[in-house]
Parts: structure tokens; C-alpha cells; sequence
């Protein structure tokens, strides 16, 4: 997702950097720019019109103009303007003070609503809440198997009983909440293909007897301008809460992120980011931005890995690490904390500066290449993990033979353990201290 509208970015403002002194006229023109790029991105019209708008008004000033460094001036502006469009803050998922809070899950089919009901409940288990899931999908006849699939996995109690209305399954997840102890109620509804009356009155009904605390439309990032249409359509029957945009991990242009809020008022407080159930994560307009402006998203990367990893484990790395006996072996325990972050591809994007190269890289930094790894170093014994110089030309055939790959792919390997462990040593030189790189682009205050 946003990989085009990144890269259209990044290359307008590089040639707007390239310029030195800038004009008034070539602000316009940078700017006219963006408005392609944003419009490419499927991103609502008038909600370009009007950004752009807020941008100009701030950009073409003297100020800018005649600051030191008027392009990153401009890029601050609209990195500005795309936080306030999308948000200007963090909107959590709110807790009744008066418990069970009762979460809606509502949306057309297919949104993502069940399995963003199940990623929730695990997101909430998390955050120590007792969660129960009620299957008020009667309609499909895998639906509430789906739902209890999902839950299972998680060990969340799901609510359901043959030849209730939705209404009554509302009131029975109420009953099993206080019997159960449980403090949120999350209700996955049924779907339907277009907005109808039908499906509107029956959520209005389960509203009126089991009021909710959240009423959260769940849209596919996919379908663009009509996830927002959805979204208008939803919000004039139903007291809605917030919005949780599914598959921002395909490659949906963007336009429905960007323009949601905007035109329905409505926050985005959870974004789908993946199949799994982890891959749940609250919308931050702050991060989003610098990721569509190609600054990566830094924060919410080391915010997975503190998540994710196993705290002693990294502690006992990081001290390896900076006494520099770094062996083989830690090298194969580094490779399985950084793929509990996720697929290699997402983890990347997340870098900075690799937002919109992320189109190129995508095939050479494919997950099969870290198996390929693993499986070559699974292959060498733990003496040869420890020592990796003792490993000679016919070991390195055997490990080669061994792992099902190349004598040429092994030596890459040992050639790259040998980088990093020399990139290690100078690390460690500096202070004893690991520091983060810095953000190669751009370079904001
Ligand atoms: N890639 C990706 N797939 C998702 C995401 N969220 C849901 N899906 C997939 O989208 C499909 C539909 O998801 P469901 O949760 O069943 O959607 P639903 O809204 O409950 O659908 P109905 O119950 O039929 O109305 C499933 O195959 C999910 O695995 C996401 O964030 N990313
Ligand atoms: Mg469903």
C-alpha cells in the first residue's frame, strides 16, 4: 500500500530539493505535483482540493520561501496537513467505565469483520482485558465456525446458539459476559453484499436492546472511494464510533486512508494489516504519514519487536553482541527473533528510506531466501557454528549438499556473517553503544 503515491512523493520533492532556491512558481508547481500523485492514489477529489488548499496557504509564504531550507520547509507543511487529514492523533477503541463495553463489528461482506473481531479480541487479551466474541452471523453457514476457528486460537469464549435472531444472541453474549466474568462483548454481525435496509434495521435493533460502547465499521482498503461511500451510507442509519480499514497490506492505492475521515468525520482507530491474527494494529496518523512521505515508520517497528520478542533472549544477544563472540549460532537466533516481527517484506517497509523502493526489493528479500538461510545453517554442526573458520572447502560442499543449496550461496553467507560481525566490532568500538542509523531521508526537526 501506498508504494506508487511514496515513490511519486519521494520523487517530487527530490527534484523540488535539487532546485536550492526556491520560488514561489516552483512551490506551485511541486504542489501540482502532489495533487496528481494523491489523485492517482484514488484519494477523494474534494479532499485533495482542500488539502492541497491548506498546504498552498502555508507554503507560498515568505517564510518558506526565504527559509534556509525551504524544501524541507514544504515537506514539513505537508507532512503536517496529511497528519491532520488522516486524524492528528492515536483514537483508541474506548472502554465503558461501567463494564461489559459492548463492541459492534458492523460492515459489508467480505470487509474483514470477523477476522478483525478475533484480531481484537486477542489485541484486547493483551492489553489484560477478558474478552467474549458473540457470532451474530446467522446468515452464512460457515460464519459462525469461522468465527469460532479464529477464537479458539486465541482461547476466547465465543457466544452462539442455533435459531436465535441476532438480537437475542446480542442479549445472550450480555448474560454470558456477567456469568463469565468478561469485561468486552465483541459482536461480529453479518455482512451483506450493498448497504440495505434490511441489515440496517436488524443493527438498529440489536443498538436499541444491547446499546453499544463501539460501533465500528469495518472497510476493505481495497475497494477505494467505495469503502468511503460505505462509510456515508453506514454512518446516516448507525452511531457509529470509529472505522477499522482491513488489507492495508494489499496493494490498494491508499485513497481510502487518506480520505475517510475527511468526508465522513469518522476516525480510523484499527488498521488490518495481514491474514493473521496479529496483524491488528491501531491507526497512527503520525506514523502513516512519515510511511507515505518514505521516512519509514521506525517507532512502530520497534514497538512489534518489543512485543514479539522474548525480552532475556535479545538481552542475552545484545550482550553477545557488543562482546563481540558473536557465532553462527547467535547469528541463527538474530534470524528467528526478526521473523517473529513478520514477513520480511513488511518488517522492510517499516525501514526508512524504503518505502517506495519497496516495489523492487519485494522479490529479492522474499521470505524464501531467510529458509534457504536457515536450512545452511541448520546444516553445520554446532562446532562449525561456533568455529565458522574451521569450515574448509569440503565442509562447505557438505553443508551445501546438506541444505538442499549451493556451495556459492553458503560462501555468501559466511561472507555476510563476516560483515556483520566486523560491522559489530566497529560498533562496539564506538562507545560500546549500539546506535540506530540515522534517517537518511529527509531530515525534518
Ligand atoms: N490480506 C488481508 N486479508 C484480510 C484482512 N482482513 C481480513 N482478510 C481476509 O478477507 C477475507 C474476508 O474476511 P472476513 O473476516 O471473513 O470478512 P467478513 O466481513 O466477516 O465477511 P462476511 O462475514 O462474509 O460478511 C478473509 O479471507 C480474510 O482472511 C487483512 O487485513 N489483510
Ligand atoms: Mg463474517
Amino acid at each position: 500500500m501506498f508504494d506508487a503515491l511514496t515513490e511519486k512523493l519521494q520523487q517530487t520533492f527530490k527534484r523540488m530539493r535539487n532546485k536550492g532556491r526556491l520560488t514561489e512558481a516552483d512551490v506551485k508547481e511541486a504542489l501540482r505535483e502532489v495533487r496528481l500523485a494523491l489523485l492517482e492514489a484514488d484519494v477523494n477529489f474534494k479532499v485533495v482540493r482542500e488539502f492541497l488548499g491548506r498546504v498552498e496557504a502555508r507554503a507560498v509564504g515568505q517564510d518558506v520561501l526565504e527559509s534556509l531550507t525551504p524544501d524541507q520547509a514544504v515537506i514539513r507543511i505537508v507532512r503536517d496537513e496529511l497528519i491532520q487529514l488522516m486524524g492528528s492523533h492515536v483514537e483508541r477503541v474506548h472502554m465503558a467505565s461501567n463494564p461489559p463495553t459492548v463492541i459492534y463489528m458492523v460492515g459489508l461482506q467480505g470487509a474483514g469483520k470477523t477476522t478483525a473481531s478475533a484480531k481484537l479480541a486477542r489485541m484486547l487479551r493483551h492489553q489484560g482485558r477478558q474478552p467474549l466474541l458473540v457470532a451474530a452471523d446467522i446468515y452464512r453457514p460457515a460464519a459462525i465456525d469461522q468465527l469460532k476457528v479464529l477464537a479458539d486460537k486465541i482461547q476466547v469464549p465465543v457466544v452462539t446458539e442455533p435459531s436465535k435472531t441476532p438480537v437475542e444472541l446480542a442479549e445472550l453474549g450480555k448474560a454470558a459476559s456477567r456469568r463469565m466474568a468478561k469485561d468486552v462483548i465483541i459482536i461480529d454481525t453479518a455482512g451483506r453484499l450493498h448497504v440495505d435496509d434490511d441489515l440496517m434495521g436488524e443493527l438498529e435493533a440489536m443498538n436499541a436492546r444491547i446499546p453499544a460502547n463501539e460501533m465500528l465499521l469495518v472497510v476493505d482498503a481495497m475497494t477505494g472511494q467505495d469503502a468511503v461511500r460505505v462509510a456515508e451510507a453506514f454512518k446516516e442509519r448507525l452511531p457509529l464510533t470509529g472505522v477499522v480499514m482491513t488489507k492495508l497490506d494489499g496493494d490498494a492505492r491508499g485513497g481510502a486512508a487518506l480520505s475517510i475521515r475527511e468526508v465522513t468525520q469518522l476516525p480510523i482507530k484499527l488498521v488490518g494489516s495481514g491474514e493473521k491474527l496479529e496483524d491488528l494494529e491501531p491507526f497512527n496518523p503520525d506514523r502513516m504519514a512519515s510511511r507515505i512521505l518514505g521516512m519509514g515508520d521506525i517507532l512502530t517497528l520497534i514497538e512489534k519487536a518489543e512485543a514479539s520478542m522474548d525480552r532475556e533472549d535479545t538481552q542475552a544477544l545484545a550482550e553477545k553482541i557488543t562482546k563481540a563472540d558473536f557465532t553462527l549460532d547467535d547469528f541463527r537466533a538474530m534470524i528467528d527473533q526478526v521473523k517473529k516481527l513478520g514477513p520480511l517484506s513488511k518488517v522492510m517497509e517499516m525501514m526508512p528510506g524504503m518505502g517506495g523502493k519497496m516495489a523492487k526489493m519485494k522479490d529479492k528479500v522474499d521470505d524464501r531466501s531467510v529458509v534457504r538461510v536457515e536450512a545452511i545453517l541448520n546444516s553445520m554442526t554446532k562446532k562449525e557454528r561456533q568455529r565458522p573458520e574451521i569450515i574448509d572447502g569440503s565442509r562447505r560442499l557438505r553443508i551445501a549438499r546438506g541444505s538442499g543449496t549451493t556451495v556459492q550461496e553458503v560462501n555468501r553467507l559466511l561472507k555476510q556473517f563476516d560483515e556483520i560481525k566486523k560491522m559489530m566490532k566497529q560498533m562496539k568500538g564506538k562507545k560500546g553503544r549500539m546506535r540506530m542509523p540515522r534517517m537518511p531521508f529527509p531530515p525534518l526537526g
